[in-house]
């Protein structure tokens, strides 16, 4: 893994050395695009969607060119690339952006929101925007947030039916490296283990992990389905996504390049969303095709086990929690 995570930062140096800026406007340029997901997934495709009318909209002189299926790593790697102006667009869930600005984490509390509408109202209304404001301009980000993505509900999956607490007992079970997560899946009864995204079809298979977490079109598109034949409907979890671009490149950007930029990450916003809402019904008619078992849990057992986590980690954003739970 050293030696990977090595090699990835060569990668991201000579990236950003390869990223020149232009001398002129005019100049042509190629914004690297990464996202851990494959090509169709409705994340990727929104933003291809956005370079084909970038590249439209100005004559050719801007286009993006894609990275899928974690071609230059996990969402980590892709953060502090983005940072460092190697890629210019990073798409990321907000899950993986809690450590680097601690506001996000507001929405990586297990149960915060009611269901997927009350998710969707909240970061449509003030606080998603108060959200995105404050982190590209947390110093810490080093990137613009151009806009907010869908990521529907993560459920527990592994090789056995969990409807309660107690079903977790023993299970070791991959979670975001965020140690918010990990406590979550302490306080639902299993043991979490905090891993990255890209090792993580290995760690099902080998069984280096009995189990992991997350929303039907995940399970489907990175072939977890394959060793993870149980998915439970534990409805912890309802994770926004981000897409980022690095301010160092979006600094050296004219304000005319910069306000097209973010009119099309709103289109690209609002048709991620219609991309997902075709795409979820459809990765549960393949799952449950490929014979993945879904299986009903008891969401107040789950929600009850998890109180001290939004105890402990709720007390600093009481106002803003106030302010969601108040949100219709
Ligand atoms: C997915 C998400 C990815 C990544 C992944 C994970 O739902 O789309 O960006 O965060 O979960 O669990 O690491």
């Amino acid at each position: 893994m050293l030696r990977r995570n090595m090699l990835l930062s060569v990668a991201a140096a000579s990236l950003a050395a390869a990223f020149v800026l232009p001398a002129s406007a005019q100049q042509k340029q190629v914004w690297k695009a990464s996202d851990v997901h494959p090509l169709g997934y409705p994340t990727v495709e929104a933003i291809q969607r956005m370079g084909k009318k970038l590249e439209a909209q100005t004559g050719g002189r801007i286009s993006i060119q894609m990275f899928p299926s974690m071609q230059l790593g996990g969402e980590k790697e892709m953060i502090e690339q983005a940072q460092v102006g190697a890629l210019q667009i990073a798409r990321i869930s907000v899950g993986a952006m809690g450590p680097v600005v601690d506001d996000l984490n507001v929405f990586n509390m297990p149960f915060i929101f009611r269901d997927e509408g009350h998710m969707r109202r909240v970061i449509d209304g003030p606080i998603g925007q108060e959200l995105l404001d404050r982190t590209s301009n947390a110093p810490t980000s080093r990137l613009i947030v151009l806009g907010w993505m869908d990521a529907g509900t993560r459920n527990v999956y592994s090789n056995k039916p969990v409807s309660k607490p107690a079903d977790l007992k023993g299970m070791k079970i991959r979670m975001m490296g965020n140690p918010l997560f990990v406590e979550t899946m302490n306080a639902m009864g299993g043991n979490g283990v905090a891993m990255g995204f890209n090792e993580l079809y290995s760690a099902l298979q080998t069984g280096v992990v009995d189990g992991a977490e997350n929303n039907p079109p995940t399970l489907l598109a990175q072939n977890h389905y394959q060793v993870s034949k149980v998915y439970s409907l534990t409805g912890h979890l309802i994770i926004p996504e981000i897409f980022v671009f690095s301010k160092r490149n979006w600094e050296t950007m004219s304000k005319e390049d910069q306000a097209l930029t973010r009119k099309l990450s709103r289109e690209a916003q609002i048709e991620q969303r219609q991309l997902w809402d075709a795409y979820v019904g459809e990765a549960e008619t393949k799952l449950k095709a490929a014979g993945t078992q879904f299986v009903n849990a008891d969401k107040k057992a789950f929600f009850d086990a998890t109180q001290p986590i939004r105890d402990k980690y709720g007390s600093k954003y009481a106002a803003l929690l106030k302010r969601i739970q108040d949100t219709k």
